[in-house]
């Protein structure tokens, strides 16, 4: 008799954590956005959108390499340390607005190898792998 409590309780937990998992990554931003919409190119210039909101999406994003490029970082609501920036590679550190678009310029002798964006305590990453 327990112990067909314990495995029915243990099934009902297991349900939730897989529904659990499957509506964290409903709600992960990355699943939405293609490539076109990360990285574009305008009058010579290489603009990436990466959105700060619970972390950095996306994690990993391909860019070209030695070009001017401006980061657009977007924050939707965001109230979490993603919204303490920071670039190591440019000396940048800001807190970003809890709603908007913060742009970055990346000069283009540092748009090369990579470029890795972190929250200032180094809990969120994503990287820019410039390839040419
Ligand atoms: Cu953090």
């Amino acid at each position: 008799m327990w112990k067909k409590a314990t495995i029915a309780l243990s099934i009902i937990i297991s349900l939730g954590l897989v529904w659990g998992i499957i509506s964290i990554n409903k709600d992960d931003p990355s699943n939405l956005q293609t490539n076109s919409n990360i990285v574009r190119e305008e009058n010579g210039v290489q603009y990436i959108r990466i959105l700060a909101r619970g972390g950095y999406s996306p994690k990993q994003i391909t860019a070209k390499a030695n070009m001017p490029t401006v980061l657009e970082i977007e924050t939707k609501g965001t109230y979490d340390c993603s919204a303490a920036l920071a670039i190591p590679k440019l000396g940048y550190q800001q807190f970003l607005p809890p709603t908007g678009v913060t742009k970055v310029e990346v000069p283009q002798n540092l748009a090369s190898d990579s470029l890795d964006i972190t929250c200032s305590m180094g809990m969120y990453s994503s990287v820019i792998n410039f390839s040419s």
